[in-house]
């Protein structure tokens, strides 16, 4: 009897003490399953919406109008006595989220700015506090998440905050110099403090999504990371908590889509136009297409899309934003499937026609460039079963073909789809699988004669010692090549010999405010005893859904020729690599017929 008192005592007290237990696994579970979840971002700057006395700009942001203009703390914090939403319908926020198919919701408690959108009672300038409306408006959202039971999350900016003598950022006030100020104190004074009101008055907090660490300390992030762990130890570190700590999941940079699938928990954070805060007179809508095809394309390379809104300063989330999560939502309801807790795809690059998303014993193609004649997978190792389209409630069977050619050791599945998209944005091909899906790993000439060098797949030396070119992930995902030292070599199979047109792409990159591309480098193509000489040049732009701001561009560089059918290799060395902004952006080299 004693002995059995005893276990059931363990046993509470081990279920007691969660903090002690909880795995990164099982924290990290419900965002794995969830891909996809909205921002938003809402605070005094949905007033000005973009616009200060007169002064607009199309290329800034709007949440960040008191740096953009420089706009003094007196006068900008003023902004409070109008800021009364009195539309905001929490009901209405939360059910645009769940129709658009989101699972999670995160909401900008604190921004840059230093106002806070909830009850504080460290720092009054919070919109209970100091705005006519006095109402908590993160307690609402919290409530109503909580109520439809979906996850609600805390943006909160840990460094920069421009209320601040003491925070990161504002160097347009009377403040001290950055360099003298005392940021520890901030942290002490406002930040931690804040943190443990959102921490302990709100239930269940998803996630901190810290942003901008600049140079907060690696004493202050651990501090920080401690404090959230302490306070809720289910509560995920979103990416960019600073001072090189170890976060919860890595953050792309803004809008940033990488072309190949990425281990690791990741999250791509993404605006719908141009700017995070309401701005007026943006109207640079995102398509509803393509924001279903990024969608698509984040969860086939093992991403969460957490994509925003910027309400009004009435309190409504503009209405272009909700159509366009409204069409998201109808795509959703047939498709989701292929979303929700589903796996990176087991190829490693993208596809010019979609992507792939996997759960076990399935494989799901999001096909959004629709094939005119037959569809074509090449490399799956794996038996496919059985084939049917998502969108037909039948199922009816999609007939394909397995193919294998022994000699090259290849594998091809022929497929037969309708003529017609189900689709017209994207269309999921579900194939049931017999085990594990697997990919071949060489590289090799495809049914329509193309052979595709991509930059991630090469040998890459230095000296002849392996190295690595940074894998920039903006505009799609060149390397990030300032390096003339590093070498890529590829290997790969030649099926019908002939002549073949070369192209060398690199491309754009930046934030949206700016596109980067530097030219002008110079490199060598080495195959044989072949050396062509090349100046990478913009000959061909090309759009590139998976970024939507950055074009791929296309360098023609001549002919090649295979005399018979066997293994070749190809060099890329360059010569002169400009060091101008991102240097070499290269992606990959084109091999068509
Ligand atoms: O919250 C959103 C942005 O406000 C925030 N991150 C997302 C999620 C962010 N903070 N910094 N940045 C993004 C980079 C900002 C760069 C710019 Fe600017 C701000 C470009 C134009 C205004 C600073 C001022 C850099 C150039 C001018």
């Amino acid at each position: 009897m004693k002995k059995l008192f005893t276990i059931i005592l363990l046993i509470l007290l081990t279920k007691g003490s969660v903090w002690s237990q909880i795995s990164q696994d099982e924290r990290m579970q419900w965002w794995r399953e969830a891909r996809f979840g909205m921002f938003i971002h809402w605070g005094l700057y949905a007033i000005p919406a973009g616009e200060w006395k007169g002064q607009y700009d199309e290329k800034k942001i709007g949440e960040w109008i008191m740096h953009t203009y420089k706009i003094p703390y007196t006068e900008y914090s003023s902004l409070a006595k109008q800021f009364n939403p009195t539309k905001f319908d929490v009901k209405a926020f939360v059910k645009t989220a769940k129709d658009a198919g989101m699972k999670y919701i995160t909401i900008t408690t604190k921004h840059h700015d230093g106002f806070a959108l909830f009850k504080s009672k460290v720092n009054n300038y919070n919109v209970v506090d100091a705005t006519p409306y006095r109402r908590d408006i993160i307690k609402a959202l919290a409530d109503e998440c909580h109520l439809q039971d979906i996850k609600v999350c805390f943006y909160y900016s840990q460094a920069q905050d421009w209320a601040e003598p003491n925070g990161w950022g504002n160097n347009w006030d009377n403040f001290p110099k950055e360099n003298d100020r005392n940021h520890q104190q901030y942290i002490d004074d406002k930040v931690k403090p804040q943190l443990t009101e959102l921490l302990s008055n709100y239930g269940e907090v998803g996630m901190i999504w810290f942003d901008t660490p600049l140079s907060i300390t690696k004493e202050q992030a651990d501090d920080l990371k401690a404090l959230v762990r302490k306070l809720q130890p289910k509560c995920i570190i979103s990416g960019r908590l600073g001072g090189g700590v170890e976060p919860d999941y890595q953050s792309t940079s803004d809008n940033t889509v990488p072309p190949t699938t990425v281990a690791g928990d990741w999250e791509v954070p993404a605006t719908l136009n141009n700017t995070w805060g309401f701005k007026k007179y943006d109207a640079t809508w995102k398509s509803a297409d393509g924001v279903t095809r990024l969608l698509f394309d984040i969860a086939s390379k093992g991403g969460n899309y957490l994509l925003n809104v910027g309400p009004t300063a009435d309190g409504v989330i503009p209405e272009a934003s909700v159509k366009i999560l409204k069409q998201v939502g109808e795509w959703m309801k047939i498709n989701a499937e292929a979303i929700y807790e589903s796996k990176a795809s087991p190829y490693y690059v993208e596809f010019p026609w979609g992507n792939i998303t996997q759960k076990p014993g399935k494989l799901y193609a999001g096909i959004f460039n629709w094939p005119s004649e037959d569809f074509y997978l090449e490399g799956l190792k794996t038996k496919v079963k059985k084939m049917y389209l998502l969108a037909d409630k039948s199922k009816k069977p999609v007939q394909f073909e397995a193919q294998y050619d022994a000699p090259t050791n290849h594998h091809v599945l022929k497929i037969k789809l309708p003529k017609e998209a189900p689709d017209k944005v994207l269309s999921v091909l579900v194939m049931e699988i017999e085990g594990e899906a697997i990919v071949e790993k060489q590289i090799i000439e495809d049914h329509s004669g193309k052979i595709n060098l991509f930059g991630g797949k090469a040998k890459s030396t230095k000296n002849g010692h392996p190295a690595t070119i940074a894998i920039n992930n903006n505009g799609g995902g060149a390397q990030n090549w300032k390096d003339a030292e590093i070498k890529l070599e590829w290997e790969f199979m030649v099926k019908t010999p002939g002549t073949y047109d070369l192209e060398i792409v690199s491309t754009e990159t930046g934030a949206h405010e700016k596109t980067d591309w530097t030219g002008g480098h110079q490199v060598k193509l080495i195959y044989n005893d072949v050396v062509k000489d090349i100046t990478i040049s913009p000959d061909a732009k090309t759009f590139n859904p998976r970024t939507l701001y950055w074009k791929n561009i296309i360098t023609k560089a001549g002919k090649i020729t295979f005399d018979k059918p066997g293994i070749y290799k190809l060099k890329l060395e360059p010569v002169n690599i400009l060091q101008e902004g991102r240097g070499f952006t290269f992606r990959e080299i084109n091999i068509t017929k």
